[in-house]
C-alpha cells in the first residue's frame, strides 16, 4: 500500500479503470479516488469498457465508456479488478505496460498490476480506497463519502452479505457522519424497481427449477433474452430466489445462441469453487462463469459438480 501511495503522490496524470459489468464498488472506488487525485492537483480520467446497469446509472457521471485510451498517462490504475479479462479492451494496457497499479479485494485475484494491493479480507474495494485516501493525507469530503458508501453498500448488499465485518460498519459510520443521503442511496441500490426489472423477474420465474434439493436454477433463454435483455447487476433476483430450500441458486442467461452467462449465489456453500470448475471465478458467496454448449449439457455438468 505504501508503494502505491508513493506512486500516486509522485505522478501527475492517471487513467482509472472500472471492471466490465460495472457495479457500485468499482464505480465508487474510481469516482472517490478521482476526486482525491484532483484535490491533489492531478489529472484523473475514468474508463470503463462496458455500459452501466439501470441501478448504478446515478453514479456513472464523467466516465469514458468503451473508447480507446488515446492520451498518455503517467499511471494506469485498475480498481476492483481481479483478472485481465475484466478490463475488456483495456486489458492489453495492463498486460504490456509497467506503470500499472491494481487495487482489489477478490479472494482469487490474479496479479494484473505492476504495483499491486489485494486484501481479500476487505468487504469492498471502496473500503481500501477509504484507507488509501487517508494515507494520501487528503481529507475525505462529502462527495467522496457518497461514492465510497455506495461501494461498500453495494458489495455487502446493505451489510447483509457474509463479507460484512466490523470495519465496514466503522467506515460507514464515518462516511454517513459527513451528511450524505444514505437513505436515498439505499433506495437507489436496493429498493427501487422499474418495469423492465419486474418483466425480467416474470420471465425468470417461468423457468425456475429445483434439482434434487441441491440447487435451484432459473433460465432466461435466448428468445426471452432478446425480448427483455439481461437485467444488469440484478441483485434483486438473488434477493428473491436465494435463501429457499436450496442454498445454491444458479441464474442462467443465454446471451447468444449456445452461450450461457451463469451466476451463482449461496450463503453456506463455496460457489467460487463451483464457478472455477466451469472456468469462471468469484467469491465464496457470489461467483460466475460462461458456458458454451447446449443447455442440456450445462445442467448435466452442474448436477455433476454440485453434489
Ligand atoms: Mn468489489
Amino acid at each position: 500500500m505504501d508503494k502505491i501511495v508513493e506512486q500516486l503522490k509522485k505522478y501527475k496524470t492517471f487513467a482509472l479503470f472500472c471492471h466490465i459489468s460495472p457495479d457500485a464498488d468499482t464505480i465508487g472506488s474510481c469516482q472517490a479516488l478521482k476526486i482525491a487525485l484532483t484535490k491533489m492537483g492531478k489529472v484523473a480520467d475514468i474508463y470503463c469498457d462496458d455500459n452501466v446497469g439501470e441501478k448504478e446509472k446515478f453514479m456513472f457521471d464523467n466516465i469514458i465508456v468503451g473508447q480507446a485510451v488515446s492520451k498518455e498517462y503517467d499511471m494506469f490504475v485498475a480498481l476492483d479488478c481481479g483478472a485481465f479479462r475484466l478490463l475488456g479492451q483495456y486489458a492489453s494496457i495492463f498486460q504490456n505496460k509497467k506503470n500499472t497499479i491494481q487495487i482489489d479485494h477478490h479472494a482469487k485475484s490474479q496479479k494484473i498490476g505492476n504495483y499491486c494491493y489485494v486484501n481479500p479480507k476487505s468487504s469492498s474495494c471502496s473500503l481500501i480506497i477509504f484507507d488509501l485516501i487517508n494515507k494520501l493525507g487528503i481529507k475525505i469530503d462529502k462527495n467522496m463519502a457518497y461514492y465510497l458508501y455506495c461501494g461498500i453498500l453495494g458489495d455487502t448488499a446493505g451489510f447483509r452479505h457474509n463479507n460484512t465485518e466490523p470495519y465496514s460498519f466503522e467506515v460507514a459510520y464515518k462516511l454517513t457522519s459527513l451528511g450524505i443521503d444514505y437513505v436515498d442511496i439505499n433506495y437507489r441500490l436496493f429498493k427501487k424497481k422499474n418495469t423492465n426489472y419486474l418483466l425480467y423477474i416474470k420471465e425468470v420465474l417461468k423457468n425456475y427449477k429445483v434439482v434434487d434439493n441441491k440447487f435451484a436454477y432459473s433460465i432466461v433463454r435466448y428468445k426471452q433474452y432478446k425480448k427483455i435483455g439481461k437485467y444488469k447487476n440484478s441483485i434483486l433476483i438473488y434477493e428473491l430466489l436465494t435463501g429457499g430450500e436450496c442454498d445454491i441458486f444458479v441464474n442462467i442467461t443465454e446471451k447468444e445462441k449456445g452461450k450461457f452467462d451463469i451466476s451463482f449465489r449461496s450463503e453456506f456453500n463455496d460457489v467460487g469453487q463451483i464457478a472455477r470448475q466451469l472456468g469462471g471465478g468469484g467469491h465464496r458467496c457470489a461467483s460466475g462463469a460462461v458456458y458454451y454448449g447446449s443447455l442440456k449439457n450445462l445442467i448435466k455438468q452442474l448436477k455433476a459438480i454440485i453434489k
